[in-house]
């Protein structure tokens, strides 16, 4: 997506946030909240565009599309600013701690003074949240975790953040003289849950050209360090990038080297010293004639060791050394193996585009089935109703009869033209109440065909409370996944505490499935609890939760998480051809 569109969203979504700490229009901020996320998807760059095509983007009208106009030629707009001045930047800083909202932020800013995290911990620990109303010692306690949290965050992003910027600089870098080959490597090779900087690495005989191409990058702001093998800048957003040229002889090792993870390679040079070997960057050599052996590919290297190539999800020391000398790494599964989505929003609740145009982009590409899941009347400001279900559940069939008389239309990616049109399948989110109930009675969740139930509240529920919470929810009939199970928010909210062996066990037993939820704030059910579910017999269902059509994409986020939990396509629903998923959403009955 281009840079602007970005920065455009960040301002609306400023915007909103400052309304609601102002005690503004709640409704205005999630029309601001709501336009942010459609700039942010959409694929031209709003700086460029007549206000008539602003107005075509998902929620933005002509009062949305006169800002980003002001945006785009003065890098702000007038009450974005007014707002601004009564706020000091550190308070809206203070709604990124979990844990506390926007207006209890304000108060805190106006009873004490507090405009920054680090005044906030200060004057917990002096004990001033004592005299403010509506904080307790509880609060306190939950506010000072989730000041932690925020500090363990500390500068690190998201991992669609580091692919993007990773993509910006391998387009520039690439297009450099000299240069032969360019990967990411580091954290966003592994597809980590966060990256703390991204490394790219190249090869070339001259580094000299691919280094000054870096440098030169338009979102670089400051060049960290820049020698002849390893040049560091920070971009504008503040993202460390490292970049390393190699001679290409010595790729593969180089290539192994700098994927990591520290301990998987730890383990790797322990196992090439037991053999006599020395293992580094430029190469695998005999460890007593200094004779270079492999480096040319990570398969050499590996190879030479006695292993097979180990995909780089799997490298962080979990087992993946001991499977490669066996002979038994999983088959894990692909992108392409994924044959639908189960859980996707539409402009009906919170997301940014029609149920047409998801439709749409979700046939494109090439999904055997696909299905809207908006959010049930619980989550109130979702203003869901049983009319309004009962009417997209119409045009959801009539979109689905309509492509059944026209074939398969749009441009599928991967499926043959002979394919059968995909399948829609009408569903809701449920929101999980504190007792495991959900939304609406039996007899009209029985008229979906697909139930995604999420905890949207009460995430403080102690450990008991909150696994019967589950377990009830799985024993309903009617709820087929389990919504973004732990409902953490990677560097912004924490996981709930449930016994996870319990809701592994009431899964397998009940025949609901897990999510693995791919938006990259989310990735959840965590990799880490991935194969301690499977084995326990959890079935997955990895998930975009889209609310836009570009989000559809993030699928791939998902799929990497089920890879760092070594999943195979069997373990997850959403590969399964459809017999075989609809028998499953039968949940035996
Ligand atoms: P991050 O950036 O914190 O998300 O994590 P990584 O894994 O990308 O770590 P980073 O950027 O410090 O280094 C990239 C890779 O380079 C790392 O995964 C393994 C390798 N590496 C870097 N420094 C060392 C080191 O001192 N020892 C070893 N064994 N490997 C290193
Ligand atoms: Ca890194
Ligand atoms: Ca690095
Ligand atoms: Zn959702």
């Amino acid at each position: 997506m281009p840079q602007a569109n970005d920065r455009a969203a960040a301002l609306l979504d400023e915007y909103a946030d400052l309304t609601v700490m102002t005690g503004g229009d709640p409704f205005r901020a999630r029309v601001y909240a709501r336009a942010a996320r459609a700039v942010a998807a959409h694929p031209l760059d709003v700086s460029e565009l007549p206000p008539t095509a602003l107005q075509q983007i998902p929620g933005v009208g002509k009062s949305i599309a006169a800002k980003l106009a002001e945006i785009a030629a003065s890098g702000s707009f007038a009450e974005l600013e007014d707002l601004r001045a009564d706020i000091p930047d550190g308070v809206r800083q203070l709604t990124q701690i979990p844990a506390l909202g926007p207006r209890r932020a304000l108060q805190l800013y106006r009873e004490l003074g507090v405009s920054s995290p680090a005044e906030l911990r200060a004057a917990i620990e002096a004990g001033q949240l004592d005299n403010v109303r509506g904080f307790g010692a509880k609060s306190a306690s939950k506010l000072l975790r989730g000041l932690d949290l925020l500090a363990s965050a500390g500068g690190r992003v998201l991992l669609n953040v580091a692919a993007q910027t990773a993509a910006t600089v391998i387009t520039t870098v690439s297009a450099a003289p000299g240069c032969l080959r360019i990967a990411p490597a580091g954290s966003l090779r592994r597809a980590a849950e966060s990256v703390g900087d991204v490394d790219v690495l190249a090869a070339a005989a001259d580094s000299a050209p691919l280094m000054a191409a870096l440098t030169a990058m338009p979102e670089t702001a400051e060049v960290i360090a820049a020698g002849p093998t390893k040049t560091s800048v920070r971009t504008a957003a503040g993202l460390q990038v490292d970049l390393r040229v190699v001679p290409l002889d010595c790729w593969g090792a180089a290539l192994q080297y700098f994927t990591g993870s520290q301990q998987h390679n730890v383990r790797i040079r322990e196992l090439a010293v037991r053999q006599k070997l020395r293992l580094s960057e430029y190469g695998l050599f005999d460890a007593e004639s200094g004779e270079l052996i492999v480096s040319r590919t990570e398969e050499e290297v590996y190879a030479r060791l006695g292993l097979a190539w180990i995909p780089p999800v799997l490298r962080e020391d979990t087992g993946e050394v001991d499977a490669a000398r066996r002979g038994t790494l999983p088959v894990l599964v692909q992108d392409s193996d994924i044959r639908g989505d189960l859980h996707t929003h539409t402009n009906l609740t919170d997301g940014a585009a029609s149920l047409e145009d998801m439709v749409a982009a979700a046939r494109d590409r090439g999904y055997a089935y696909y299905a809207i899941t908006d959010h049930a009347p619980n989550l109130v400001m979702q203003r869901m109703t049983e009319e309004k279900m009962l009417a997209q559940r119409e045009q959801v069939r009539k979109l689905a009869a309509r492509s059944d008389q026209e074939g398969n239309g749009g441009s599928p990616a991967r499926r043959p033209a002979t394919a059968p049109p995909m399948a829609l399948l009408h569903g809701t989110e449920l929101n999980i109440a504190p007792d495991g109930s959900v939304d609406w009675p039996a007899e009209f969740l029985a008229g979906f065909d697909v139930c995604v139930a999420s905890v949207h509240s009460h995430f403080d529920l102690p450990r008991q409370q909150m696994t019967r919470r589950f377990v009830t929810a799985c024993e309903n009939p009617n709820v087929n996944i389990i919504g973004h199970p732990l409902t953490r928010k990677i560097g912004r909210r924490p996981p709930v505490d449930v016994d996870l062996p319990e809701l592994f066990r009431a899964c397998a037993r009940t025949g609901t499935a897990l999510e693995i939820n791919a938006h990259p704030a989310r990735l959840d059910l965590p990799s880490a609890h991935l194969r301690a579910a499977r084995d326990a017999g959890v079935k997955f269902a990895i998930d975009s939760d889209a609310h836009a059509i570009a989000e559809l994409d993030n699928m791939q986020y998902g799929v990497a998480t089920a890879q760092r939990g070594w999943l195979t396509a069997d373990d997850v629903i959403t590969t399964w051809p459809l017999p075989r998923l609809t028998q499953f959403l039968r949940k035996g009955g």
